[in-house]
């Protein structure tokens, strides 16, 4: 490609992309009355900056290549800091490798802009391979944390290349640029993913949701959310972990589920998102579901809405790994307004609006699983009656 081709070529690609970063992003029309959904996404591959992907120098990338890819961006972990949102992204490269990458936007639903560097997060030590799915939280410590899976591979079976073992990396920071790291939680568990601290000290301590599993990722290998309290955050050693969110048979959460963000703290109690999973013929289906804790004592559930809060849809099912919703990242503004941020089929981000009055409105009054046909029946029976009275 001559020198001119190739600035001519390089300008049209910045061109597009800035055209991408500007696009406005508007609610889709006739939501559910619980979110609104968003015409795109908010962060795909291509909402990274060029300078990650291509070499500018026409001496040394004479085609214009792509030389590091970008393969997807997903599983954002979330926080407001100075009155705009901050995400930090799970980013993979064609590499299969993810790292960690903040984006920000002033009004939380379009303009996501990528900071010039992604996270340089220190390493506990170089058998460390893949870290994901960060979860933010400001602590009331003082700290913001950053909680994520910190994948290895499973050495005790050295012939199974596919064999690898998740922990719960911990980090703190100030600003999301400098980290400390922390060591790894240490539970009764092999394997923890979707561990998520939560905001305040309970009892003097600091508070852990766990996911604890005997597999890497089978279904059925782990029985629910966990709970468990640390004394020293810099050595987190949970010793008793006790269940506070158990997976139930045909039910969205049949499979497994795991936490999404840290706990919204609302008037009526703490609202949680999670992830349930189901396994089908085509492989396993991941949603969303609601449920809320006491205020008092955040390991007691108060109300579990039966049923997804948010499933799949139209694009969103298709990806890297289909059928899937993931949401490990929300944030509540202080006027009550919610942004959830969820990543569809492991390969682009999402935003859906809310507010914590109809979170709440959602969980306190949509009825319970039933848990049999018969009952579900009957449940939307209650609901057809109590709507035909209205007509008479
Ligand atoms: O591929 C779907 C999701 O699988 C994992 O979630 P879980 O541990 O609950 O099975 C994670 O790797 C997540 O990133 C991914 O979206």
């Amino acid at each position: 490609m001559t020198k001119a081709k190739f600035q001519s070529e390089l300008k049209s690609l910045q061109r597009r992309h800035a055209q991408l970063l500007r696009r406005q992003n508007r609610p889709q029309p006739a939501g559910n009355g619980i979110f609104d959904r968003y015409e795109h996404p908010v962060l795909t591959a291509e909402h990274t900056p060029l300078s990650w992907r291509y070499d500018f120098n026409h001496a040394t990338n004479p085609y214009l290549m792509t030389r590091l890819g970008i393969n997807c961006v997903f599983n954002v972990g979330a926080l407001e800091f100075n009155g705009k949102n901050f995400l930090m992204a799970r980013v993979e490269g064609w590499d299969r490798k993810s790292f960690f990458a903040v984006a920000e936007s002033k009004n939380g639903v379009d303009n996501f802009q990528f900071w010039d560097y992604p996270v340089r997060m220190p390493e506990l030590d170089d058998r460390e391979t893949n870290l994901y799915d960060m979860r933010l939280v400001r602590h009331e410590d003082g700290w913001i944390y950053g909680l994520f899976c910190a994948e290895r591979h499973d050495d005790s079976k050295p012939r199974d290349l596919s064999a690898a073992i998740a922990r719960c990396g911990i980090a703190r920071t100030r600003d999301l640029v400098k980290w400390e790291r922390l060591a790894d939680l240490k539970t009764p568990a092999l394997h923890q993913r979707n561990c998520v601290l939560h905001p305040e000290f309970v009892n003097g301590k600091y508070a852990f949701y766990t996911r604890p599993m005997s597999d890497f990722a089978a279904t059925g290998s782990g029985d629910g959310i966990g709970w468990g309290l640390v004394a020293d955050i810099t050595k987190a050693v949970v010793t008793r972990e006790s269940i506070i969110d158990p997976r139930f048979y045909h039910t969205i959460k049949e499979g497994k589920n795991g936490l999404g963000p840290a706990p919204i703290k609302t008037a009526k109690g703490w609202l949680h998102l999670a992830h349930g999973v189901r396994n089908t013929a085509a492989g396993m289906r991941y949603v969303l579901y609601l449920f809320l804790c006491d205020l008092q004592d955040p390991s007691r559930q108060i109300a579990a809405p039966g049923g997804h809060f948010m499933g799949p849809e139209n694009d969103e099912r298709v990806g890297d790994v289909s059928n899937v919703v993931f949401a490990n990242g929300w944030i509540a503004r202080p006027n009550g307004d919610v942004f959830i941020y969820y990543g569809s089929s492991d390969t682009r981000t999402h935003v859906a609006t809310t507010t914590v009055d109809k979170l709440l409105d959602y969980c306190l009054n949509t009825p319970p699983d039933a848990m049999r046909s018969k009952l579900c029946v009957d449940q939307r029976c209650q609901l057809i009656e109590k709507n035909l009275r209205l007509k008479k």
